[in-house]
């Protein structure tokens, strides 16, 4: 009989072409990373993912790896244990990593096991596709809905990176009211999404809001977000939420911490939402004795633990009376693949997801960038993931890596470049 026990599995580090992106800790890098997984059963079957690509992270996936020899593709809870025996998170704040660890919770050490375990579950979830014939989202329960939206995902930005690394992206600057507009136009123009989401906390707070009011005016009736990433006092989060009177579909992380969401929501009648401080179950537990100043959590399942615990928080959710959406952050198609099967099973997630997949031009798998059809992203009815890798794609993503020379994401080291004075100190504003 044929073996589908794993035999071997294979992680490489990526990099892709980045634009300079404002945000509270600074700007992005030229090249975001990322890691490809792939996992090998006897029988020759290969199951992918997409992972985070920084050290920390490609470290604890080496470590964990020899966990996952002869396993069975199907045996996710027997791989969580070993993974978890594996893989101990240390503890201290000292090992915050480059970025601030609240802007990007996909960094934090004390999520390695939930992220390797996601890394390696997505790609045993690929594999259990392949034998069962069936695509990933059957496997969490079948299709809630066929088509999974997506939002407009705007940046601040400028023209081009400080080091000039390669021809200036087609975006443009983005810094007054109208090159925003023009950058929402481009997007939605492309993408054709519904709803448009506001990267802040890197302008003065006024600016941003104007910025805000400009999109209302411009593309009337969408549903709109603003995100400075905690980056604003409670003082300024209501002086802008009272000057985006009537527009907000919800307000993301304006003030840091849970105890300034909650001073935040005890002032303003609308909805938070946070990828911030709502981040594993303990702070879940937290946000309830809180009387859940935050009201839509938005999940992201690369450091939720996988997809079976993004589903697990979507219970939660439902019995806490909690929204769900999606975080995202620079990524390619297989994660926005594996989001897209998740986003489906879930009928409790009601929002248009986030997706930073606008704002690369690369790709990784076959055929190319992913398509969107009027903002929403077709969930995949072939066995497993239903993409595979492009392998020369790979190879030269994989030179890009070895070539760039960043190993951990530093949007504040970056920005320090433009402005040796920026200390990332928060909330700026
Ligand atoms: O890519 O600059 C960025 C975002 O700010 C990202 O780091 C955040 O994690 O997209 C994320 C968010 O919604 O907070
Ligand atoms: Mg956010």
């Amino acid at each position: 009989m044929t073996s589908h026990a794993i035999r071997h599995v294979r992680v490489t580090p990526i990099a892709f072409r980045d634009p300079p992106l404002l945000n509270a800790a600074g700007i992005h890098e030229p090249w975001a990373l990322r890691s490809i997984i792939e996992i090998e059963t006897d029988s020759g079957l290969i199951g992918i993912n997409e992972s985070y690509g920084d050290l920390p992270m490609l470290e604890a996936m080496a470590k964990a790896a020899p966990a996952l020899t002869g396993l069975s593709p199907w045996a996710l809870n027997d791989m969580e244990v070993r993974v978890a025996a594996l893989v101990t998170p240390r503890q201290t704040a000292s090992e915050f990593l480059g970025i601030q660890v609240s802007l990007a919770p996909g960094t934090h050490v004390s999520k390695t096991v939930a992220k390797v375990i996601s890394a390696f579950e997505v790609a045993m979830m690929d594999l259990q596709g392949q034998l069962a014939n069936a695509p990933v989202v059957d496997l969490l329960g079948g299709a809630a809905r066929e088509s999974v939206p997506f939002s407009a995902y705007l940046f601040y930005k400028y023209a081009e990176h400080i080091e000039k690394p390669y021809a200036p992206d087609p975006w443009g600057e983005a810094l007054t009211p109208e090159q925003l507009v023009a950058q929402a136009r481009r997007m939605i123009g492309q993408y054709g999404f519904k709803s448009i989401k506001l990267k802040a906390g890197a302008l003065p707070p006024d600016q941003e809001a104007a910025g805000l009011l400009a999109l209302a005016q411009a593309f009337p009736g969408a549903p709109l977000r603003i995100d400075p990433n905690g980056n604003w006092t409670v003082p300024t989060s209501l002086k802008v939420v009272e000057q985006l009177r009537g527009v907000l579909e919800y307000y993301e992380d304006p003030a840091p911490g849970l105890d300034g969401m909650q001073a935040v929501a005890k002032a303003c009648d609308v909805p938070l939402a946070t990828n911030m401080v709502v981040t594993d179950l303990k702070e879940f537990r937290r946000n309830a004795e809180m009387g859940c100043p935050v009201k839509i959590v938005l999940s992201d399942h690369h450091y939720w633990g996988g997809l079976r615990a993004t589903q697990r928080l979507s219970l939660m959710c439902e019995t806490f009376g909690l929204g769900l959406s999606m975080h995202s952050n620079s990524h390619l198609g297989i994660s926005l693949t594996a989001m897209t099967h998740l986003a489906a099973s879930v009928p409790h997630l009601s929002y248009a997801c986030d997706t930073h997949y606008p704002w690369q031009d690369d790709e990784v798998v076959q055929g190319g960038r992913l398509r969107f059809d009027a903002g929403s992203l077709r969930v995949p009815t072939t066995p497993g993931l239903g993409v595979q890798i492009d392998r020369e794609a790979l190879v030269r993503l994989h030179e890009n890596y070895l070539q760039c020379g960043i190993r951990n994401r530093n949007d504040l080291a970056q920005m320090q470049k433009y402005d040796p004075s920026f200390t990332g100190a928060q909330p700026r504003f």
